[in-house]
């Protein structure tokens, strides 16, 4: 049985992303958990030396539980390409290098991918929710789809608009919250942890 969060508690959101602080202040609102981001505290941005998208999840929530003292939910997420066995993968964020250009980190994904007609593709979100005595639960979501080029729309963050969900039209950042919500990779790990620890 997974371990609850008790109402009325602080909930730190480990996270420096505005993409995903939005995303994650949209889908917690309907349940009165009260949030503060790792930016809000001033907490650093841990190293994530982790293989895998659970691993560093870890890793970063633990950091903030600890600095914090209240329990604290990261993510570890990332776009994944089969032609690219799965690249960018845990590396998703260092393809935009150190000024987070995710223009130049799907050019990369297309110029990599060269001529190739497999286009599947994947997001993948884990989520850590960790308390001060070290405790952890985590929490995977998957989002199945095809990559287009070139990108299209100017919503979401990341990899969004070169992201196009199975049996969709649209790409992420054609859509609006709400439409992203209902199939993404977050909201599902979301909705798991929430099943598990929340209520
Ligand atoms: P934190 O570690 O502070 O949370 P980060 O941006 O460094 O922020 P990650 O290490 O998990 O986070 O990197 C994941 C990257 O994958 C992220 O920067 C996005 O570019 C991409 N990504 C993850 N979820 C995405 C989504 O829903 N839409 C588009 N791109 C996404």
């Amino acid at each position: 049985m997974a371990r609850r969060l008790t109402s009325g508690g602080r909930l730190v959101l480990a996270t420096h992303n505005k993409g995903k602080l939005a995303e994650f202040a949209a889908l917690l609102a309907p349940f009165g958990i009260q949030t503060v981001s790792s930016g809000e505290l001033g907490l650093a941005e841990p190293e994530e030396p982790a293989p895998d998208f659970v691993g560093n999840a870890r890793i970063k929530a633990l950091a903030a539980t600890t600095a914090s003292g209240a329990p604290a939910l990261a993510d570890d997420s990332g776009f994944c390409v089969a032609a690219l066995g799965g690249a960018p993968g845990v590396h998703s964020a260092r393809w935009a290098g150190p000024t987070k250009d995710f223009d130049l980190a799907m050019a990369r994904v297309q110029a990599e991918l060269g001529a190739g007609d497999d286009s599947r593709a994947w997001f993948v979100s884990a989520l850590c929710l960790a308390w001060p005595d070290g405790h952890t639960e985590t929490f995977v979501g998957r989002a199945e789809g095809s990559l287009v080029w070139p990108p299209r729309g100017t919503g979401g963050f990341g990899y969004d608009p070169m992201f196009v969900p199975a049996g969709g039209l649209e790409t992420y950042g054609e859509m609006n919250a709400e439409a992203k919500h209902a199939t993404s990779h977050r909201a599902r790990a979301l909705q798991a942890l929430l099943a598990a620890c929340v209520g």
